[in-house]
C-alpha cells in the first residue's frame, strides 16, 4: 500500500503548495504516497475557540492548545496500524538520514507543526510517539520541519527517484560528502574542469572522485569521518589527498 502522510498544521496551504514541486509532486501524482491535512483550527471547538492560549507562569507569546491537537489526532481516519505520530519541536532529537530513514517505514506518519512559542507539553507527553527537530537553528514553526522530512522521506521510497542509480547513490553516499560535480563548457577563463574527467579512463575517475568525497569530508566534516570506518583503500585515497593539501597549503604560504 502506498505510504500516508498526514500533516496537522495550521498553514495546510504552504505545505500542500510547496509539495506540489518536482520529486514529491511526481511522487504524490503517481500515487506513491498520499498527503492530506488536518487544519487544528477547524477543531477548535465551541468552549474557547481559539487554538492557542497564554501560557501558565506568564511570559510572551501563546501556547498551542490540547484540545484542538487532540481532536485533530482523532478526526484523521485512519484504519490499522495505529498512525505514528511526531511532534515538530526545537526540542526534538535532531534529525539526520538515519532518522529519515527510520521514519519512512511506517505506513502513516503523522507530522504535527506547531505555531506561537510552543505546543501544551501534555499533547506531546500523551499524544505523540516522537518528537524531531531539523537543526539547531530557529524557524517560526513546524512547517517548513514538515516539509523537510517528508522530502526527505519521500525521495527514499521505492520507484521514487527517476532512477535506482540516485537512490543507491544518495543512502551509499551517506556518510560522506560528495565529489565535486562539473559539466560543460570544460574551460571558463581560467577555471579548468580536472582533466582526468575530460579522459575516458573510468577507473582512474571512480578513483579521483572518491579521493575528493573523502579528502572534502576530512576539510570540512571531520565529524563525519569519525562515524564510518575507512577500509584501507579509503584510508590509502585519503593520505594522498591530506600529502596534496599540505602541498598546496605550503606553496599558498610560500606565494604570501
Ligand atoms: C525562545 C525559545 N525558542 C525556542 C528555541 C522559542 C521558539 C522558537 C521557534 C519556539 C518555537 C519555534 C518554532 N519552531 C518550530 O516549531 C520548530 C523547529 C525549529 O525552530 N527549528 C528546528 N526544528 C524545528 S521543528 C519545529
Amino acid at each position: 500500500m502506498a505510504r500516508r502522510y498526514t500533516v496537522v498544521t495550521l498553514f495546510p496551504d504552504l505545505v500542500r503548495d510547496a509539495m506540489t514541486h518536482g520529486v514529491t509532486g511526481r511522487a504524490i501524482s503517481r500515487g506513491r504516497c498520499k498527503l492530506d491535512f488536518i487544519n487544528p483550527r477547524d477543531y477548535a471547538g465551541n468552549t474557547r475557540g481559539s487554538v492557542d492560549d497564554a501560557p501558565y507562569g506568564g511570559g510572551p507569546g501563546m501556547v498551542m492548545r490540547v484540545e484542538p491537537l487532540r481532536a485533530s489526532l482523532d478526526a484523521i481516519k485512519s484504519g490499522s496500524p495505529a498512525p505514528f505520530v511526531v511532534g515538530l519541536t526545537p526540542q526534538g532529537r535532531r534529525l539526520d538520514q538515519a532518522a529519515v530513514l527510520d521514519l519512512a517505514r511506517h505506513p502513516h506518519l503523522v507530522l504535527v507543526a506547531g505555531r506561537y512559542e510552543g505546543i501544551d507539553e501534555r499533547f506531546i507527553e500523551r499524544d505523540c510517539d516522537a518528537e524531531w527537530s531539523i537543526g539547531d537553528y530557529v524557524l517560526s514553526g513546524g512547517e517548513i520541519a514538515a516539509l523537510v522530512i517528508l522530502d526527505a522521506i519521500i525521495r527514499t521510497l521505492p520507484d521514487v527517484l527517476g532512477d535506482d542509480a540516485s537512490a543507491a547513490a544518495d543512502s551509499f553516499c551517506g556518510g560522506i560528502l560528495d565529489w565535486p560535480h562539473y559539466t560543460r563548457p570544460a574551460r571558463i577563463g581560467e577555471q579548468s574542469v580536472p582533466d582526468v574527467l575530460l579522459g575516458g579512463d573510468h577507473a582512474a575517475i571512480a578513483r579521483w572522485r572518491r579521493k575528493q568525497a573523502l579528502g572534502r569530508t576530512w576539510q570540512r566534516r571531520p565529524d563525519l569521518l569519525e562515524r564510518i570506518a575507512l577500509e584501507q583503500s579509503d584510508l590509502a585515497l585519503l593520505r594522498e589527498y591530506q600529502r596534496e593539501a599540505r602541498l598546496a597549503e605550503g606553496d599558498a604560504t610560500r606565494d604570501c
